[in-house]
């Protein structure tokens, strides 16, 4: 029998050939001790030493603990390829964020970031059109883009949903999606929603010569979501929407398999559920690395201004990985060039009066997604879109919101409104 130790904290990882992952932990037992446990256990490991365990195969494969900081509580950890299935997002998830998070010896532990080598990025798909290839669809090179979620989430008929979809899309909102527990209804089936909204899609774009996109929201088991995503298909839909945590990174992959040549939007609600809790847990960081593999092309991320938790470095950092070739932060350690990148969405809680600090914060590479601050809107959705439109040619014309709202009163309605809004910001 041989002792396996996953401990060298002389070791260089190899960043070509392993996975090297970056824990916080906070044992319930010697720090050092837990740090083996974390690396056996996600790696060829067990509580006790193996009879079955060949020395050779520990040598190769083991996973090896190469840094620890027990006042930061960091340890990290790197791991050969051959630990790893290729193109797997589910195998990755069973190892490193697997029996881990349940062990005794640990109180805490998040799995904060992930380096992938080139060879297992390349592994897998990624988007489809990417940032590029939606701009292209749209005919947008440079502007903010627009979204609208269709509100209220559940409760339009299909009938509503499409008519308020027109209103919206009529005056100047560029995508329109339903919401993220919006799927087929007893009073909204998916069927007709569908076809009734991109219809009225077809009618606006014939009367604007502009192109709009429907985020139909696909989310389901995969049977049924694959053929929803078909069928959207099949009606000349650009778009399918997923929510990613509910329906699954694995469900996503398979999708994206199928090559049907639509955008996949990628809302995340339920990640934090793992994300929130800063002790514990995956990063949204490590969240949206995965969905990039997945092959998400637009993904919501956070806004810093608006009603959804994020601090502002958090979400600058996650939109740069998701744009970027290159990881600055991990001094070009890893190489993202083989996959298209993913446009990043901010939502929730945004309307008009926020959308200058919005820009100023994250930039333009965007899309901005306005459901309260769209339907809310005193005089309605079509005022809404408008006041939207309003407040982001403005930042495109370097002009203040107050001097727009001077000859375009559904902005002056909005900031009057709203203008008081303001949520805590975290820096
Ligand atoms: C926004 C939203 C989105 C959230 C998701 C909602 O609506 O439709 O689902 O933005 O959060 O249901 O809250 P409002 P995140 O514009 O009315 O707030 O993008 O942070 O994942
Ligand atoms: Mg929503």
């Amino acid at each position: 029998m041989s002792h396996v130790g996953f401990i060298d904290t002389t070791y260089q990882p190899n960043y070509n050939k392993e996975i090297v992952v970056t824990f916080y932990m906070e044992p319930a037992i010697a720090f050092n001790e837990a740090a083996e446990a974390v690396a056996g256990e996600s790696s060829i490991g067990s509580w006790t030493d193996l009879s079955t365990l060949k020395p050779d195969v520990a040598k190769k494969i083991g996973a090896k603990v190469f840094y620890f900081n027990e006042k930061q509580n960091i340890v990290k950890i790197a791991y050969p390829l051959e630990l790893f299935e290729l193109g797997s997002i589910p195998q990755f998830l069973s190892s490193v964020g697997g029996n881990i998070f349940s062990m005794k010896a640990i109180k805490n532990l998040r799995l904060v970031d992930v380096e992938f080598p080139e060879k297992y990025i390349k592994s897998f798909q990624g988007p489809a059109l990417g940032i590029e290839g939606i701009r292209k669809i749209l005919k947008n090179k440079d502007r903010i883009i627009l979204g609208s979620i269709i509100k209220p989430k559940v409760g339009l008929s299909a009938i509503e949903h499409a008519q308020v979809a027109y209103d919206v899309w009529k005056n100047g909102i560029d995508l329109v999606k339903d919401d993220e527990n919006l799927t087929s209804m007893v009073f909204n089936k998916f069927e007709e929603r569908i076809k009734r909204t991109l219809a009225m899609r077809d009618k606006v774009e014939k009367e604007t010569g502009k192109i709009k996109i429907y985020a139909a929201n696909v989310t389901a088991p995969p049977d049924i979501m694959l053929e929803r995503a078909k069928y959207v298909k099949s009606l000349g839909g650009r778009c399918v929407m997923v929510d990613i945590v509910s329906t699954g990174l694995d469900n996503v992959q398979y999708l994206r398999k199928q090559n049907l040549g639509l955008i996949i939007h990628g809302h995340r609600a339920g990640h934090s559920t793992f994300t929130r809790y800063p002790k514990h847990g995956i990063t949204m960081l490590v969240l949206a690395k995965l969905a990039r593999l997945a092959g998400i092309d637009q993904l919501h991320t956070g806004t810093v201004v608006g009603k959804m938790e994020g601090s502002e470095q958090e979400v600058l950092s996650i939109n740069e990985l998701l744009r970027e070739d290159w990881q600055h932060y991990h001094i070009l350690r890893e190489n993202w060039s083989a996959l298209k990148p993913t446009m990043p969405i901010a939502s929730g809680g945004l309307h008009p009066a926020l959308l200058p600090k919005l820009e100023e914060i994250l930039g333009h590479d965007i899309i901005a997604n306005f459901g309260g601050g769209v339907h809310g809107h005193k005089d309605g959705s079509a005022a809404g879109a408008r006041a939207c439109a309003q407040a982001a040619e403005a930042i495109f014309e370097k002009k203040s919101l107050k001097e727009q709202a001077k000859f375009h009163p559904e902005l002056k309605t909005a900031l009057d409104q709203w203008g008081g809004v303001k949520y805590k910001q975290q820096r």
